[in-house]
């Protein structure tokens, strides 16, 4: 694999190991599986990707359904060989796994970092300054304007206008990614005062 495609390789390991642990449970990894965006160029149906994608990793040493940064690389390596294009390779590693576009250029992300630090000072200057559950439930409650329980990106979006941060969609789209530990698609409460209380995303 030349650079550009190991960087993107690099990072979604990354990004997909939510907790630092150093390897990804292949039982979460098949949830996440998406080629409904795969770009042109990658003809395999979700079966056969899926099919490969497991095959690598139900041998021996690699049976136990857990993938190490090695298994993940020497998967992709495999994958690198059948998709010689990088920004097809690019494109699909991302699309696989959902990871926005850009998502892993550095300046990006720096971006994205200070853009949660913003957010996260106003939400405090909202709140007074107070990291009190009451107080940000009712804030929460404020932005859940569908009262879904959750914040969706257009809420979030709304959000963030209201808050005076006027950024493009695909750094609303991101920041909505980072505090969504959880990946359900809404921030729910507890992401939410995360993001006031602990300031995760320094
Ligand atoms: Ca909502
Ligand atoms: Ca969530």
């Amino acid at each position: 694999m030349n650079a550009r495609k190991q960087k993107v390789v690099d990072y979604a390991f990354s990004y997909l190991d939510l907790e630092g642990s150093g390897s990804l449970r292949v039982q979460n990894l098949v949830q996440l599986f998406d080629i409904s965006k795969n770009p042109e160029g990658v003809k395999k149906s979700r079966d056969q990707l899926l099919g490969e994608f497991l095959e690598c990793f139900s041998e021996g040493d690699r049976a136990d359904g857990k993938i190490t940064k090695n298994e993940w690389n020497t998967y992709y390596v495999d994958v690198a060989i059948s998709i010689p294009s990088d920004d097809v390779f690019v494109k699909f590693v991302e699309s696989t796994w959902q990871i926005a576009d850009n998502q892993h250029d550095t300046a990006f992300t720096d971006k994205v970092k200070s853009l949660l630090g913003m957010t996260r000072q106003r939400l405090l200057m909202l709140s007074n300054n107070t990291e009190e559950e009451f107080k940000l439930r009712s804030i929460f409650k404020q932005f859940d304007l569908n009262h879904s329980g959750g914040i969706s990106i257009l809420e979030l979006a709304a959000m963030l206008a209201k808050l005076g941060i006027v950024v493009d969609q695909k750094y609303i789209e991101a920041m909505h990614a980072q505090i969504d530990t959880n990946r359900n698609g809404l921030i729910d409460f507890e992401e939410f005062a995360n993001l006031v209380i602990y300031n995760p995303y320094k």
